[in-house]
């Protein structure tokens, strides 16, 4: 049996920055050239890509590390470092990322559809970058910032149009085997399925899906049987097929009651309320299941339910049920948006970089949290101290040493800057930060709500560079 994997927890890791590079070009008996420490390469992006001919999530559940390459260091003579790769995963097509609390990011539907798992690092400015008509010669470079990682969880809904619900042994793997040229396995005994089988059907000028779902029986909410598990593959169906059994040996059932406990069921599990539903009533090749239909028949008519007769054995009633179905099918096409044609990439939340946010915590420390500050301190190598000015002098001019004071901080007392699992603290010095220490561990950046894409990415980067640049020339330590 061939494993069928529809939900596995991936670690992600984009790629670190590579550093930038402090260098002072050097020739033999020539004086002291200017900077020429190279840029550092941006880390590799992790990135999801629906590709349909990927059916499953096993290559995740064997291989559940993944990591994008880190970018190089800068190096002397203005060599910049290389980028990282990115990582590109291939999903299958219905694949939803998920975070670990169980909130939906991403819902990639579509050939192509793009999702961001794990931004890959900025690479830090070199010294040459770094340098400027006031300051000729800096002697240090910026950090690369560590890339985003975490977890996603990837659960795959599959994409069908008709869903195929109904007890254990209805005939839901025969209906599909008929109705289309999958070959689902069929057996006479109950849980023959036990991942959904799908099947591509064609009726008319119509092309549409059909997938069943393991049996449901009584209690399958609370867990009975195999549970309502695997109803997520029907929550996109556009319609749900309810297979009654006409012929069952069971002498505590018949399809009437069947329909209503499977209803039951289904309102369990919810979300499905609104999707239409049809009948069939499989096997009335058998004598007593054709008397038992026409017996039932004007009931379910009744109820407001299309029914129809089959026989997936004698291949009888299925040609009117292919084209009611693709009826259905083309109905809920036409009443949907048109799907846009092009590959979607699935486009982030706007990045909140202008502000910052001071407050003073329970044990008196001040904590600082903002997109900028926390980049900045990650680009700081504490062991320089003219690295250390010019992020003090970046703070300050970003209104962060105003607000300290507002909020009544005095020189000596601590500033956290960052998330508190993973911050860097100082001792306040009001314009000279000094005595930074590296609380926390690097690299574990959970800010997966907020991936760019690549373009917007890359004029981040520019922006970033401008940025720092203009800071810099209005900067003097001394
Ligand atoms: N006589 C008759 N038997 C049928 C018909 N359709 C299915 N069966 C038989 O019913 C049994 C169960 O069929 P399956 O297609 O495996 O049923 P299922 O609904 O997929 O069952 P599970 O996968 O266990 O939920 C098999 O022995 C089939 O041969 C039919 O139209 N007539
Ligand atoms: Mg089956």
């Amino acid at each position: 049996m061939t494993t069928f994997v529809d939900r596995v927890e991936l670690h992600v890791a984009a790629g670190n920055g590579g550093h930038g590079c402090a260098s002072v070009h050097r020739e033999k008996f020539k004086p002291l050239g200017g900077p020429d420490g190279g840029n550092g390469g941006r880390g590799g992006d992790v990135i999801l890509v629906v590709d349909q001919s990927v059916t499953t999530l096993l290559d995740y559940h064997h291989s559940p590390h993944r990591k994008a390459t880190n970018g190089k260091p800068g190096e002397g003579g203005n060599r910049s470092g290389k980028d990282g790769q990115d990582l590109v995963l291939p999903v299958p097509d219905g694949t939803v990322v998920l975070d670990k609390q169980g909130n939906v990011l991403a819902d990639l539907v579509g050939q192509g559809t793009t999702y961001v798992a794990a931004e890959g690092g900025r690479g830090g400015l070199g010294n040459a970058a770094l340098a400027s008509a006031r300051r000729k010669a800096p002697g240090f470079a910026l950090l690369g910032v560590p890339g985003q990682a975490g977890e996603v969880v990837l659960e795959l809904k599959t994409v069908a149009d008709v869903a195929l619900v109904g007890y254990p042994s209805a005939g839901k793997s025969s209906l599909i085997s008929v109705l289309s040229a999958a070959k689902p396995k069929i057996a006479d005994y109950p849980f023959t399925t036990l991942v959904p089988n799908l099947g591509v059907v064609t009726a008319g000028s119509t092309v549409y899906t059909v997938a069943d779902v393991p049996g449901l029986i009584p209690g399958a909410s609370q867990g009975r049987g195999l549970g309502l598990e695997f109803l997520r593959h029907v929550e996109r169906c556009s319609v749900l097929v309810h297979v009654l059994d006409t012929a069952t040996l069971e002498s505590d059932r018949d399809p009437v009651s069947d329909l209503d406990v499977i209803e039951e069921e289904l309102r369990q599990y919810g979300g499905l309320e609104d999707r239409p539903r049809i009948v069939v009533l499989n096997k009335v090749d058998i004598p007593d299941g054709q008397d038992l239909a026409d017996m039932i028949r004007p009931d379910l008519e009744a109820r407001g339910y299309r029914v129809f007769e089959v026989s997936a054995v004698a291949h009888k009633g299925l040609r009117e049920l292919s084209f009611a179905l693709a009826e259905i099918v083309a109905e809920a096409r036409a009443a949907r948006p048109v799907e846009e044609a092009t590959r979607i990439v699935i486009r982030p939340k706007a990045v909140d970089d202008a502000g910052f946010t001071v407050r003073q915590d329970e044990e008196g420390l001040f904590r600082v949290r903002g997109e900028k500050p926390e980049r900045w301190v990650r680009q700081t190598d504490f062991n320089n101290d003219e690295a250390v000015g010019y992020l003090a002098d970046r703070l300050a001019r970003l209104g962060v040493e105003e607000e300290l004071m507002k909020a009544g901080a005095h020189a000596g007392d601590g500033v956290a800057i960052g998330p508190e699992d993973n911050a860097v603290v100082f001792d306040w010095e009001p314009t000279v930060m000094a005595g930074a220490e590296m609380l926390g561990r690097r690299g574990e950046d959970h800010r997966f709500e907020a991936p760019r894409p690549a373009a917007q990415r890359r004029r981040d980067r520019e922006a970033e560079r401008d940025e720092a640049l203009k800071e810099y020339e209005g900067f003097d330590p001394f």
